[in-house]
């Protein structure tokens, strides 16, 4: 028996969006977490409706809703890792917050997050309100372990042209100074090779280049990237050892779905 507990594996904790047909939101994270044998946790922050071909809507739960869905996995679990995906209204974003801050002077402490600045579907759909941006900028960046915008998101949160490597560099130092401690942006919607930038906590860049992946279903992808990195965390990993594990997690898996 003791030693069974000797391998439990870490628990890692989504707060995020339900995609009830799998590409993306809390399915996707759950079977990343397991990919990296850490056992999966999860709160729903909205239940959306859609398939691959596009999102049909979605009903956002309450602040409550989030917290009644936290507290007794956090009562009951030690959390070793943590992300957050959609977070589609102010209110949502400043309970998570809350949570953060509350629990951290508990015995229930949740470690900083892996923040997945969810803003649109590959499909389009807003999957956050226009007037809830500034809240992810001033109360969920600077809790976050790390941030992981695509150029799109970088763009919005920076105001910020990114066209190429140098761009990426000053919308990743922009958003350190509005108080990110690390930041990954995800390079996959520039033309070329799939190059992604981390700044990380000590202000070292890292360069993440590996052959554009042509004909792959990409729905998802980012989902699945945050939470590899954050089951990577939660096994103790450095930030730059954690992208790079979870990259090539999201690299096999998008190989091994394209269809001939
Ligand atoms: O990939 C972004 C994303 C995140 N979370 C949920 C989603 C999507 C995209 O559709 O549905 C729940």
């Amino acid at each position: 028996m003791s030693q069974q507990k000797l391998i439990a594996p870490p628990v890692v904790l989504t707060i995020a969006g339900f995609d009830p047909s799998g590409g993306a939101g809390i399915i996707a994270d759950v079977k990343t977490f397991h990919a990296f044998a850490c056992k999966a946790t999860a709160a729903v922050t909205s239940l959306t409706f859609q398939n691959t071909r596009g999102v049909f809507g979605a009903r956002h739960q309450t602040a409550g809703d989030v917290r009644a869905q936290v507290l007794p996995i956090v009562e009951e679990f030690q959390v070793a890792g943590m992300k957050t995906g959609m977070l589609p209204t102010r209110e949502l974003i400043s309970e998570v917050a809350r949570l953060l801050d509350e629990l951290s002077s508990s015995p229930h402490e949740l470690p900083a997050p892996v923040v997945d600045p969810v803003i649109r579907s590959t499909s389009g759909y807003a999957l956050i309100d226009d007037n809830a941006l500034d809240a992810l900028q001033t109360q969920l960046l600077p809790r976050a372990r790390l941030i992981t915008p695509n150029i799109p998101e970088a763009m919005r949160l920076t105001n910020l042209q990114i066209e190429d490597e140098e761009g990426m560099r000053r919308a990743a130092l922009a958003l350190r100074e509005v108080g990110a401690h690390a930041v990954l942006i995800k390079g996959g919607h520039l033309a070329g090779d799939a190059l992604d930038l981390l700044l990380d906590e000590a202000g070292v860049v890292h360069l993440f280049r590996a052959p554009r992946i042509e004909r792959a279903a990409t729905h998802g992808t980012g989902c699945m990237l945050s939470a590899a990195i954050a089951a990577c965390l939660a096994r103790g990993m450095h930030l730059p050892e954690a992208v790079a594990a979870a990259k090539q997690h999201v690299r096999h898996t998008l190989l091994s779905t394209i269809k001939e």
